[in-house]
């Protein structure tokens, strides 16, 4: 007869695996920190933390860009976000974008996303985000961003919540390009740079889980299985 003992532990292990799956928190999945950037005007910016299992593309410009004018010392440094719309900021390249590729034993849950930006006082002060799944089509997520703040250290702009969105849920073997379009400068000269507050100055958060994931059938048939096991052993069968 398999003892009682066993089958509170064999319970106890099942319980603590379903809690563990429903209290997961979200962390910094991936995350750019300006301190200590050495060139500003650097083609691409490499990331300073990601996740195991997350494979992560540089920050860069958009072609519109260009690194014209005197960058602020810990910033990855921008110009020429001189047009008045977003949809010309996405027809012109007036963007800073950055991707991710998640391989298939990780599952992501993202949550939110944020950035830190220090601009001119002729440079942009609307933003916007955009994401492409896979080699879809770019769509924007979230609302419209204002930075108010010129020079000195800049603002965070308001994060935006992923966690409501669903294409950003579950992802697994597949790739992500963010673009955080920028418009509303006044010169040519004008900047928009990210950076410089303490901390992540650009960063995405989430949930990451072991895939595959269990699928509802057979998390029924665990919690099956756990009923069966604490009747048997209510009962006192013999196995
Ligand atoms: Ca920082």
């Amino acid at each position: 007869m398999i003892s009682k003992n066993y089958f509170r532990v064999i319970l106890a292990g099942l319980a603590a695996w379903l809690l563990a799956g429903s209290i997961a928190q979200a962390t910094v999945l991936l995350g750019w920190d300006t301190q200590g950037v050495l060139d500003p005007k650097a083609a691409s910016f490499a990331v300073d933390f990601v996740e195991e299992g997350i494979v992560v593309s540089s920050l860069v410009r958009g072609p519109g860009l260009g690194t014209t004018g005197t960058a602020a010392a810990n910033t990855f440094f921008a110009s020429g976000f001189n047009v008045s719309e977003l949809s010309e900021a996405m027809l012109g390249g007036h963007w800073w974008e950055f991707g991710l590729t998640v391989d298939n034993t990780l599952s992501l849950d993202l949550s939110a996303l944020g950035v830190n930006i220090r601009r001119s006082g002729n440079g942009p002060d609307s933003w916007q985000w955009g994401v492409s799944v896979g080699e879809g089509a770019f769509e924007l997520i979230g609302l419209p961003m204002n930075s108010v703040t010129s020079a000195g250290n800049g603002e965070a702009l308001a994060t935006l919540d992923l966690s409501q969105i669903s294409f950003l849920q579950e992802l697994t073997d597949t790739s992500l390009t963010f673009r955080l379009y920028g418009w509303g400068g006044t010169t040519a000269a004008g900047t928009g740079s990210i950076g410089r507050l303490d901390g992540y100055d650009l960063w995405v958060s989430g949930i990451a889980t072991p895939a595959p994931i269990p699928e509802p059938s057979t998390m029924v048939a665990l919690m099956g299985l756990a009923v069966l096991v604490l009747t048997c052993v209510r009962k006192r069968c013999r196995v």
